[in-house]
């Protein structure tokens, strides 16, 4: 909100649109050969999980074929799944994971 500059004469006020960004989910999907302590790895480290919490995400994913592993503005989805895939190859890991926007 600003007020416009017009010698005093009026006072008029503009209110400025904010919209919250739109989010994107960062999904991990399940392969046969990622180890299950990489994928734990992953989930503390860049999705910033507990340990308990990266253990559970990790076996649902291992169980149902794919887990939530965070939810963030684009850019930030884009850079993590990235920085994981890139962590992931890196390691010989076949790793994957999706983003899909939210509703
Ligand atoms: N399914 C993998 C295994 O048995 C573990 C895994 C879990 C991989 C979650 C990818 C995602 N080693």
């Amino acid at each position: 909100r600003r007020e416009s500059q017009d010698g005093g004469q009026t006072q008029t006020l503009d209110q400025t649109q904010l919209t919250r960004p739109r989010l994107f989910r960062v999904l991990l999907l399940n392969d046969d050969y990622t180890p299950m302590e990489f994928v734990v790895m992953v989930l503390t480290r860049y999705f910033r999980k507990s340990l308990a919490d990266a253990e559970t995400i990790m076996l649902n994913v291992h169980q149902r074929g794919s887990g939530l592993a965070g939810v963030y503005t684009r850019e930030v989805a884009e850079t993590k799944a990235a920085q994981v895939t890139a962590h992931a190859r890196q390691e010989g890991h076949p790793l994957a994971l999706s983003l899909e926007p939210e509703a």
